[in-house]
């Protein structure tokens, strides 16, 4: 049934291949639950839950510094609304595509629903690159992306947030530019300065969420992160506080990376290197090959990280795909046992499976990185309220969160007979939820 289903969802969206595999990957999982309920086969669930809502597609012009015009395509997937408003980061990369957004989207619908908290699924974002643009170049483009987005936007219809390539400095300058244009200051964006709306620990969110779930794991078999050799690619916003709250919990961070290549640092990572890091990345944008100049370690070009040694942890934190099949082999062998997502789909499905039967702690994206969107809720809880709470008090409730969110995938994944894979405990608990929702709302 879901094979046929598949071949059908191929032919009518061809050339997005990330949005397949992701819906392939939830729909595997769903199997288990259609041969239970079959009241989602009658009201045509499947069908409704891979057609986006509404796709807007637009052209984005702006002015270089040279004074020379540049286009560029800007994109907003409004994929699910049945358990809230539309919520879902933007990313700015030159890979980005309608498909790659597409999948995207997709896997925010069931994550959101995962947090428990009424938000909707969403993502957007353009193919423009940030790299080497000045930041009136930036500002530029951002400003004429609003100047289209505002108008299918807004704190009740769909909260844009950062993702690759946006970050506090992108926001800032799309939400001066939606203020301008409604002549509203409303909670439109999450991921603001706190100075004008924003949530305290909203940067921390993603990465401080993904160390959390891996902690969560580790202790249903009372293991904890303390003294692991832990693996972390990528070296932007999730990797940074991965990194950090790695620290906090007592694990040892050894490995950081970009689309260049990977440090090795055998002494670790240090809360003082990683300062230094941060400011590298976030402030001079430089790359992560200075930071193995700076501390005098191991840097290899290109993408080998996770056959790089013996790592106890992974946290993949940087894009989509980054770890195949023989990394995973790789992994394992070398006795990695618990993986973390921080990323979306970090993990091509032949590695998602090898981790699967090897029965390793691993939790997939859509539960472990549900952190950011999660503190994205809280920021719109408390923009609504008029209000702000503590750091202490939203990193509590971000640690309460990610809890509820482990032992609904755990449970799920016991209920359906498949206990310990996050993987269906993940897409079947956050389906349900917006399955049921749209059944009670009809047919539209
Ligand atoms: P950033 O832009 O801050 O950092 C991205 C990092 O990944 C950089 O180190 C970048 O290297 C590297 N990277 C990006 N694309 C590629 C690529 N195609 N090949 C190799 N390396 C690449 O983004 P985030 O840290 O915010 O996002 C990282 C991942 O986490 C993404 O999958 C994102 O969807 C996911 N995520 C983010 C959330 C958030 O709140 N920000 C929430 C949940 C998930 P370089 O600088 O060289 O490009
Ligand atoms: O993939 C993600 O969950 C994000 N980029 C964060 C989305 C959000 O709205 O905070």
């Amino acid at each position: 049934m879901i094979k046929e289903f598949m071949e059908q969802l191929k032919a009518k969206n061809p050339a997005q291949p990330e949005f397949i595999q992701a819906a392939q990957e939830v729909l595997d999982s769903l199997e288990l639950v259609f041969k239970k309920n079959p009241k989602y086969m009658k009201y045509k669930i499947l069908e409704r839950i891979t057609e986006p809502e509404r796709v807007i597609m637009f052209r984005v012009s702006w002015l270089d510094d040279r004074g020379e015009i540049q286009v560029n395509r800007g994109y907003r997937i409004q994929f699910n609304s049945a358990i809230g408003p539309y919520k879902g980061g933007l990313r700015l990369h030159p890979s980005v595509t309608l498909g790659m957004l597409k999948f995207l989207a997709f896997e925010q619908v069931f994550k959101n629903s995962l947090t428990g908290l009424p938000m909707g699924g969403s993502k957007g974002g353009s193919d423009f690159d940030p790299k080497g643009k000045s930041d009136n170049e930036v500002m530029k483009f951002c400003q004429s992306l609003m100047s289209e987005l505002f108008r299918h936007i807004g704190a009740d219809t769909d909260v844009p947030a950062g993702d690759i390539g946006v970050g506090g400095r992108e926001i800032g300058y799309m939400f001066g530019q939606y203020k301008k244009l409604v002549n509203r200051f409303e909670g439109v964006l999450t991921g603001k300065d706190p100075k004008w709306g924003g949530s305290l620990i909203r940067p921390e969110a993603t990465g401080y969420g993904t160390v959390y779930f891996a902690a969560n794991m580790l202790a249903t078999k009372g293991k904890t992160m303390e003294g692991k050799t832990v693996a972390i690619s990528g070296s932007g916003n999730v990797a940074q506080y991965a990194t950090e709250k790695t620290l906090h919990l007592g694990g040892k961070p050894v490995t950081l990376s970009d689309s260049n290549g990977f440090i090795i640092d055998h002494a670790g990572i240090t809360h003082e290197k990683l300062a230094w890091m941060m400011d590298l990345k976030n402030v001079r944008r430089g790359r992560i090959s200075e930071y193995a100049e700076k501390y005098n370690c191991e840097y290899h070009e290109g993408f080998g990280l996770w056959k790089s040694g013996k790592y106890d942890v992974a946290l993949p934190c940087a894009t989509q795909n980054e770890l195949d099949g023989e990394d995973a082999r790789t992994l394992l062998a070398n006795g990695c046992f618990c993986v973390a997502e921080g990323a979306n789909m970090p993990s091509t499905p032949e590695a998602v499976e090898q981790f699967v039967k090897a029965g390793i702690f691993y939790g997939p994206g859509k539960a472990a990185n549900a952190g950011g969107v999660a503190t994205s809720g809280l920021e719109m809880s408390q923009n609504s309220l008029r209000l702000s709470w503590t750091r202490e008090e939203v990193d509590q409730r971000l640690h309460g969160i990610m809890k509820w969110i482990h032992d609904q995938a755990y449970k799920a994944a016991e209920q359906y007979g498949t206990p310990g894979n996050y993987v269906n405990g993940a897409n079947i608990a956050g389906f349900v939820k917006v399955a049921d929702s749209m059944i009670e709302q009809g047919v539209v």
